[in-house]
Order: C-alpha cells, then sequence, then structure tokens
C-alpha cells in the first residue's frame, strides 16, 4: 500500500528502518490474534522526514485511531509523530546493538510535559504489549474487541502451568 492510500485499518504501526521489522512484526502478529486490521509502514524521523510529516499530519483523517511507533538508537520518531497528531501515540523502543536499547527508550519516554508518548518496554516484549494496548484502547468503544480481549487473556492465563515440568 502506498503512502497515500487509506485501508480503514484502524492502527497504524510504523517504524524506522525494515531492520525494526523483526521487533515491530511481533505488535503486528497480537493485533492479527485479537483482529484488529493495521497498517505497517517505515517512516524514518531522519532519512525520510518528509514521509514522517505526511504520516503524522495526516494519521487521523487516514482514519487510523492509534499510533504504534518503534525505533531505535537515537529514537526520535513516537516523539515527533505525537507531537503533530492527537492521536495516542505508543512507542516502542527497538534493541539497539550498541546500547541494547537503553539509547532508544530513553529518547522515546522522556518527552517534555504536553505531548505524550505511552513508552512500552525494550524490545519484543514492548511490541507485543504495545499491540494489546492499542486493543484495549480500541476495546473502549468496541464490545466484540473487548469480548476477544478479555479470551485472550484468560487464554493466557490459562496456559500458564501450575508447576514447572
Ligand atoms: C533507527 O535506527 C531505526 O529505528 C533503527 O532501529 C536504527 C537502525 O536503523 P538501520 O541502520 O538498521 O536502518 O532510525
Amino acid at each position: 500500500m502506498s503512502e497515500s492510500q487509506t485501508s480503514g485499518a484502524p492502527v497504524a504501526i510504523i517504524m524506522g528502518s525494515q531492520s525494526d521489522w523483526e521487533t515491530m512484526k511481533n505488535a503486528a502478529a497480537v493485533l492479527d490474534k485479537l483482529g484488529v486490521a493495521h497498517d505497517c509502514r517505515i517512516v524514518s524521523a531522519h532519512r525520510t522526514p518528509d514521509r514522517l510529516v505526511e504520516f503524522a499530519k495526516t494519521a487521523h483523517e487516514q482514519g487510523f485511531k492509534v499510533v504504534i511507533a518503534g525505533a531505535g538508537g537515537a529514537a526520535h520518531l513516537p516523539g515527533m509523530v505525537a507531537s503533530m497528531t492527537h492521536l495516542p501515540v505508543l512507542g516502542v523502543p527497538v534493541e539497539s546493538k550498541a546500547l541494547k536499547g537503553m539509547d532508544s527508550l530513553l529518547s522515546i519516554v522522556q518527552m517534555p510535559g504536553g505531548i505524550p508518548v505511552g513508552t512500552l518496554a525494550i524490545g519484543v516484549p514492548g511490541a507485543i504489549n504495545a499491540g494489546i494496548l492499542a486493543a484495549s484502547i480500541l476495546a473502549t468503544s468496541d464490545a466484540d474487541l473487548a469480548g476477544r480481549l478479555v479470551a485472550f487473556r484468560q487464554a493466557q492465563t490459562d496456559s500458564v502451568a501450575p508447576c514447572p515440568q
């Protein structure tokens, strides 16, 4: 799908690089499990700044309700998107090689008051939780999705064995 097309999906999953997909595909996978449509795009704050501005300024009119933004290193993507849209932005710090994602985390989490980014954990757990949290946000006004989310959580609970084997 090209940048300007709209799919009607409520969740946008954007990431700074193809290399982030290995992490961010986990957000897509959990949204698939929960039956939530999503668009995945590469939008780099540094390498494609015009694409970033175009995406962020039109995200609402494209029909998105939640944006999940993953980036690593000097991870300016989630904060810059949040600066240009009123939609909720969930930031996923991708684990960097040099600093194990601490750089990504600190780049995303320390937003100035007034421009929030809901920052998740570093790496795969953060991507999974961003997907679940996006679904939780949408479920506040979607009873069917709320039901699927409750069932997903119950299945997770039921899958935990009482004793190690
Ligand atoms: C960031 O730089 C990306 O989000 C990625 O995590 C990191 C490295 O990008 P590549 O050099 O692998 O494209 O902008």
